[in-house]
């Protein structure tokens, strides 16, 4: 228990406000854990797996219209509408809290209110905050004591006077006389993920699922800790860490930035295919970094466990998440075998004759719907990943040599280009951008923007955030992390993509190792510095001299094409664009103008 007067007052605040039938102090505990899915598979939310074949594991599926994070009902409610910016939606903070008070009034009767006091990494860490959950969701308990470290350990830290992020969530189907319980309840048509960024509160309701449930994840680790860190000088992003080993024994930290669908885990978990490199894993979606004495940026991995993709999971495109998942793993949305576990999309080449998919419908080949819903999820605790680094729940931080950032780009941008400095690195992390369509050859297709792959989850103006990453670069005796942009979907012009990815991105890291190292050989270039064409290891991959002077050539008039694009994005950030990124591709315009007539 607690003797947090500002905790227990706003517990009995939300308790009177809620109205749920009893309110339950979560531990942490084991026991804890067993008696939340014992009461979800009494109420037919889920299943237990097969002991034999995934011990100690569950099977939930959720109402078919709470699948996702719903970014149109994500809202940030700052007093000012410009300090939300134009890529957020927002609502003045006083409607919004009458709406939600009128929400949440009433809304866990009949239902247990749980307090989960959580650790957004490791307690005690420099780098860590708190936060509390209030949730009408047994399942929520049982994720979060996968994804976070939660419990008595969370309240003893926080003392008498310990700061915490206030969390409310609800389902929002509270039962009152009458209603009968269904298996996941929710509440889609009033759904509502909110941020207070300016009190640093946190409300959600109507959902149960993810990143709109599990509020220590997106809503706390990103959207409130990038105001945090904006006002207290760090930096919370939207990004793996990864160890490299190098052969001679040499370690290095790099963390990675990249939109959703581009592998971000995959990465984070590699097995290199160069010989004598090591790969391990730190994070494989938020990094949180600040400044230690020495100048440097270290960083933690908030979260405890992975939230991930299962579709598209396999031993081909990820070998060490299948062997995290052996056991202790909560499956949502996924399909299960006739044996009694689980399976989604490519898990296998060829899928099993009969399953019972992600709706609990049988499902065969011929069906013609997935088995697994696409953002079908295993929740897994990240010790159990054969890779992870030992040193990843160490206090203070690992010190982050190397920043990438990566879009899906199938023309234009290079395999790897370093940033001359960290403002040019800023400038291409503002410009990260993925084709909605795929482009021809030489032609841009519609681009989505996702800066620093922060687009859904800053949680301010997207252009001061940009200042923000300036401001850092400025910092007195700072040693920065260098700057990479990677592109892995770069095609040919017969539309293949022509870089094998996954392990061989290994080759990458080693070129990234090996320039921070003071080793790799680069040329400056209008874009940047590449790699000359013999200083990444292409040993043993098949590819000719010109796919690799296509992977790695700077395509002049493709970014002169993308020039006025960029402006006209960075128009749409009016006054609070910062006037040094403006500058940056200025510069970036005459230097390719320049060197246009050398390409020609
Ligand atoms: O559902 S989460 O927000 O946790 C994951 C994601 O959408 O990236
Ligand atoms: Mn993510």
């Amino acid at each position: 228990m607690t003797k947090h007067k500002k905790l227990q007052d706003w517990v009995n605040q939300m308790t009177a406000l809620c109205q749920p039938a009893q309110v339950v102090w979560c531990d942490g505990s084991e026991r804890e854990y067993s008696a939340m899915w014992d009461i979800l598979i009494k109420s037919g939310t889920a299943k237990k797996l097969n002991e034999s074949k995934r011990p100690n594991s569950y099977l939930v599926r959720s109402d078919p219209n709470d699948v996702a994070r719903v970014e149109d009902r994500t809202f940030i409610c700052s007093q000012k509408k410009e300090d939300a910016g134009p890529t957020n939606n927002w609502m003045d903070p006083a409607q919004m809290r009458t709406t939600l008070n009128g929400l949440f009034k009433g809304c866990m009767q009949g239902r247990t209110m749980y307090v989960i006091p959580f650790s957004m990494g490791p307690i005690g860490s420099p780098i860590a905050h708190i936060g509390v959950e209030l949730t009408d969701s047994p399942y929520v308990v049982t994720n979060m004591h996968i994804m976070a470290r939660v419990g008595q350990a969370v309240l003893d830290f926080l003392g008498t006077d310990g700061e915490f992020v206030p969390c409310m969530h609800s389902t929002g189907m509270p039962l009152t006389a009458g209603t009968k319980d269904v298996a996941w309840p929710c509440n889609p048509a009033n759904t509502y993920i909110v941020h207070y960024p300016e009190t640093r509160e946190i409300w959600s309701f109507g959902s149960g699922y993810g990143g709109n449930a599990l509020l220590g994840k997106k809503c706390l680790a990103l959207r409130i800790a990038s105001v945090m860190a904006r006002d207290q000088g760090w930096l919370a992003e939207h990004m793996l860490i990864l160890k490299i080993t190098n052969p001679q024994g040499k370690v290095r930290y790099i963390a990675g930035a990249f939109p959703s669908a581009c592998g971000k885990t995959n990465l984070a978990m590699l097995t290199p295919s160069i010989p004598g490199w090591k790969v391990e894993t730190v994070g494989d979606d938020i990094c949180w970094m600040k400044f230690g004495a020495d100048g440097q940026l270290y960083a933690i991995n908030p979260e405890a466990g992975f939230f991930g993709v299962a579709p598209g999971t396999s031993l081909d495109s990820n070998a060490n998440a299948i062997k995290t998942l052996y056991a202790n793993c909560i499956f949502t949305n996924v399909a299960e075998t006739d044996d009694g576990d689980v399976w989604w999309e490519d898990m296998s080449k060829e899928p099993p004759a009969h399953l019972i998919d992600w709706k609990g419908k049988d499902w065969t080949p011929a069906s013609g719907t997935p088995a697994a819903h696409p953002n079908a999820r295993f929740t897994v605790a990240a010790r159990q990943c054969p890779v992870v680094a030992s040193e990843w729940e160490d206090l203070k931080g690992v010190p982050i040599s190397a920043i990438l950032f990566g879009g899906r780009r199938a023309t234009v941008v290079p395999l790897v280009n370093e940033a001359r400095d960290w403002l040019q690195g800023t400038f291409f992390g503002s410009i990260v951008s993925s084709e909605k369509t795929a482009a021809a050859t030489g032609k841009i297709g519609e681009l989505r923007r996702d800066p620093m792959a922060m687009l859904p989850f800053c949680g301010y103006n997207m252009a001061s955030y940009w200042q923000h990453w300036i401001n850092i670069g400025k910092k007195q005796g700072a040693r920065l992390p260098r700057v990479f942009y990677v592109n892995w979907f770069r095609k040919n012009d017969a539309g293949k993509f022509m870089w094998p990815g996954f392990g061989d991105n290994s080759r990458v890291l080693k070129w990234v190792f090996e320039r921070c190292e003071g080793t790799g050989a680069a040329v400056e270039t209008p874009i940047g510095m590449l790699p000359t064409m013999d200083a990444l290891d292409f040993s043993g991959l098949n590819l000719d001299k010109a796919a690799i002077a296509l992977l790695l050539r700077v395509e002049v008039d493709g970014w002169l094409q993308e020039i006025p694009m960029i402006r006209e994005y960075y128009k749409s950030f009016g006054d609070r664009m910062p006037a040094e990124l403006m500058s940056e591709l200025d510069q970036l315009e005459s230097k390719l103008r320049a060197a246009k007539p050398a390409a020609a």
